[in-house]
């Protein structure tokens, strides 16, 4: 019986473990998902597009669009567009 029971804390302390890091996970902010949402989809490119051909001061310019390079370079252009591109889906 005592066995049991220290079996069935285990595998709940396990299955608690795995819950917080899968969430751990979902939650981790890419700098890809540009609406925060927690997937690099269609919005996040969507967003980039409305920035695409934006510089830093323009009106359409928005700072987390500009995510290529790896230290922005203060223009929204295909680089941002294909770095988010290659992180689609994550
Ligand atoms: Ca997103
Ligand atoms: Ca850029």
């Amino acid at each position: 019986m005592r066995n049991k029971i220290v079996a069935i804390l285990l595998v709940s302390v396990f299955v608690l473990g795995m819950a917080s890091l899968s969430m751990t996970k979902s939650l981790a902010t890419s700098k890809y998902d540009l609406d925060g949402n927690g997937k690099i989809d269609m919005e996040d490119m969507y967003m980039c597009a409305l920035a695409f051909g934006s510089y830093t001061g323009h009106t359409r310019y928005d700072i987390k669009c500009d995510v290529a390079p790896d230290a922005l370079d203060g223009n929204v252009n295909m680089l941002d567009i294909y770095a988010i591109a290659a992180h689609f889906g994550e």
